[in-house]
């Protein structure tokens, strides 16, 4: 018995990477019945039947599952965006990273197109790495900052997130020339419907995974996250203890030590107000 990742699976047949290659394989009859159930990410034991063909026989314990993209074991979010074209919306980048934070996932932030405005860039990288996430500055034009991105890719399932046209393919094929992805025709594939379509793949890179997938989670929050949202603003964690009401949300109670790191200038108003809107949206409904 063999231990592999299922890398892809399309019309009932799953590509499972194992240690001797890729191999095609069926479900075996038990697991045909939860057939929707079995994800790109799965760990699973294969065997081989006499003819070769592979066959799923089990399915490992999942560490993190996610929906949208439907991926078992994704352990990291990296937040792609590009300095312009598109100019970042930053609202949005925040939200990605509040969901990935949410569900306990680890962010990487990587600003591409570089090349288009390297002193913005490097105003970007300091708001991000500031906040404490790791952040790499690259360029897939011009071949810059892959080797830190490839370091944090490293030995883990990751999926990227970020707008459409930031370079995400752009990245991965400049890491990995073999995987050949589309790039560059977004407002093509946007009018022939063909982005919709695209199944749900793990790129091998390195000893890790990629997912490029466009959408990550769903954008807008629950109305039971009020009291979560803090907390997935590493910045704010320092300071929690401490404000003078517990249950403190950090808008007008008196004696916050959110706002007052805010004053101090060690909490960006940017990040702030994104709270705030966020807190808004997570607000009860009754
Ligand atoms: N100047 C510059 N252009 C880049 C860079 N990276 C990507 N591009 C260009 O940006 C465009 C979009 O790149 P893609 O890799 O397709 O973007 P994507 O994030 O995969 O977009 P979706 O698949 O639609 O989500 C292409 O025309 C790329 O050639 C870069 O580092 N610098
Ligand atoms: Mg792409
Ligand atoms: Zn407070």
């Amino acid at each position: 018995m063999n231990v592999g990742i299922i890398v892809k699976g399309i019309g009932g047949i799953y590509e499972v990477q194992t240690q001797e290659g890729r191999v095609s394989c069926t479900l075996r009859g038990k697991l045909r019945l939860r057939d929707d159930r079995v994800l790109v990410g799965d760990r699973v034991e294969v065997s081989r039947d006499q003819s070769g063909k592979g066959v799923v026989e089990a399915i490992l314990p999942r560490t993190t599952e996610l929906l949208r993209p439907p991926i078992a074991n994704v352990n990291q979010v990296a937040v792609v965006f590009a300095v312009q074209n598109p100019l970042p919306n930053f609202l949005l980048l925040d939200r990605i990273l509040v969901q990935a934070e949410l569900l306990n996932l680890s962010c990487v932030v990587v600003i591409n197109k570089g090349d288009l405005n390297p002193e913005g860039a490097l105003e970007l990288a300091d708001h991000y790495s500031k906040i404490s996430y790791p952040t790499v500055i690259t360029s897939a034009a011009k071949g810059e900052g892959l080797d830190r991105l490839k370091e944090l890719l490293k030995g883990k399932i990751t999926t990227l997130a970020g707008p459409s046209g930031a370079g995400k393919s752009s990245l991965l094929n400049a890491l990995d020339p073999s995987l050949e992805l589309e790039t560059g025709m977004v407002s093509v594939k946007a009018q022939r419907g063909r982005h919709t379509t695209r199944s749900v793949e793990l790129l091998a890179l390195g000893d890790g995974y990629v997912a490029d997938t466009p959408g990550f989670s769903r954008l807008s929050l629950e109305s039971d996250q009020e009291r979560d949202l803090q907390f997935a603003f590493p910045e704010f964690r320092p300071h929690l203890d401490f404000c003078q009401f517990r249950g403190c949300l950090h808008r007008h109670e008196p004696g916050c030590q959110v706002k007052a790191a805010l004053e101090a200038g060690d909490i960006s108003k940017q990040r702030y107000d994104h709270y705030l809107i966020l807190l808004e949206e997570a607000a009860p409904r009754y």
